[in-house]
């Protein structure tokens, strides 16, 4: 029986190397929700919940995230098994409704505890296992600039680091945004794959026009060019336009992937461990979507470097990823707050081999970059719990 001594909880405010301009939010810093579970051998497991821009993105936000794991999730912890990682979940599936990011960070942690109680990487939990060691890493152009996200993507490839380039787009108006998309397709021809974001701030008659402009500039992608709870429409668009839909927003875990499939709402889908619920889950958006015919992306939430660790845990099962993966979310922080940092090189991420998620938390930074540095955010269980 593993049971819990410690459940900490870390709110943490890192810079970004530049504003990430969003349809929704410019992004200045990243907030990340970190967990640090300690059972009572002292097995130590560490999970990350991060959205993008407080609410703007999506119901939770990162104070929810904390107020969510410490009020609800940590009690229920008290009464279980760690080392049991799915009746856990289960358990707290059972008495928590949504809350998709709570719950990823809290299985992330448990996965990681598990993993090194097992002496295996956490992809050894997760289906049939590993299948890759290496996944290939796009970039988001989103500077709000053409000229500097030209010299941006010309800087990526002369690195290596990522010949996949997302830009985002939707802030301005269809014809503005689509010029912008072509000078960096006409840039990068015969160099890159070009995709765009337009995270939900196109109606249908404008996606209509805009996926329809874009296939003709060189556009190889749209990610969720409407409203996420648009099904019908996302499926008119996806049946009638050329360049293929990536569903984003629209995915909340194995039962939206479903009705999304039938529906024929999309052609690819963005995985995201957050927005699923957790790796498991993932796991189970993946399955659905490969059953389906749909091409399978490697999402992200612009997680630090424990939640993109926890990401290549999972995408490293998934024999079939046509699409690659965006799991850059440290490379856009001035700082990562992983002891050993993640390693990028020819345009790929290497997946973690140490055992559960394979990262470990630089404390320092931790101490350094969390939003209550002068009140310990440190919650002791009661003993024998
Ligand atoms: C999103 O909507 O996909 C992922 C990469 C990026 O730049 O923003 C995100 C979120
Ligand atoms: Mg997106």
């Amino acid at each position: 029986m593993a049971s819990l001594s410690h459940a900490d909880t870390f709110i943490v405010d890192v810079p970004t190397i530049r504003p990430h301009v969003l349809a929704m939010a410019t992004m200045h810093a990243q907030t990340m929700v970190i967990v640090r579970l300690t059972d009572a051998d002292g097995v130590q497991g560490i999970g990350e919940g991060t959205t993008i821009g407080g609410l703007s993105y999506g119901p939770e936000s990162p104070e929810s995230i904390k107020s969510a794991i410490d009020t609800y999730i940590v009690p229920i912890l008290e009464t279980c098994d760690l080392s049991q990682v799915g009746a856990t979940m289960a358990k707290i599936a059972r008495n928590v409704r949504d809350n998709h990011f709570a719950k990823c960070a809290v299985e992330s942690a448990l996965l990681d505890m598990a993993g090194k109680r097992l002496g295996v990487p956490a992809s050894e939990l997760i289906g049939g296992g590993r299948v890759r060691e290496s996944l290939p890493v796009a970039w988001t152009l989103a500077s709000g600039d053409t000229a500097r996200d030209i010299a941006e993507g010309e800087e990526m490839l002369a690195l290596r680091r990522h010949n996949i380039f997302k830009l985002k787009i939707g802030k301005r108006a269809v014809r503005d945004d689509v010029a912008h998309v072509g000078a960096i397709c006409k840039a990068l021809a015969g160099r890159a794959s070009i995709r765009v974001d337009v995270n939900q701030n196109w109606s249908e008659d404008q996606a209509k026009l805009g996926m329809a402009m874009l296939h003709d500039v060189g556009c190889d992608l749209v990610e969720q060019p409407i409203a996420g709870d648009d099904i019908a429409a996302m499926a008119r668009l996806s049946q009638a336009q050329t360049v293929p839909l990536m569903a984003d927003e629209a995915l909340h875990g194995p039962r939206s992937a479903l009705r999304l499939a039938a529906a024929g709402g999309a052609g690819v889908f963005a995985l995201k461990i957050a927005q699923s619920g957790g790796l498991f889950a993932t796991a189970e958006v993946a399955a659905i979507g490969q059953a389906a015919g749909i091409g399978l992306y490697g999402g992200t939430m612009l997680e630090g470097g424990i939640g993109t660790a926890a990401s290549a845990q999972v995408f490293a099962t998934l024999p079939n990823l046509a699409w690659g993966t965006e799991l850059f979310g440290p490379l856009l922080q001035t700082e990562e707050v992983l002891a050993e940092p993640l390693h990028y090189a020819d345009f790929s991420l290497t997946v973690p081999t140490g055992p559960g998620l394979g990262v470990t938390l630089d404390e320092d930074k931790l101490a350094r970059f969390r939003r209550d540095r002068t009140a310990p955010s440190v919650h002791p269980v009661s003993a024998g719990a």
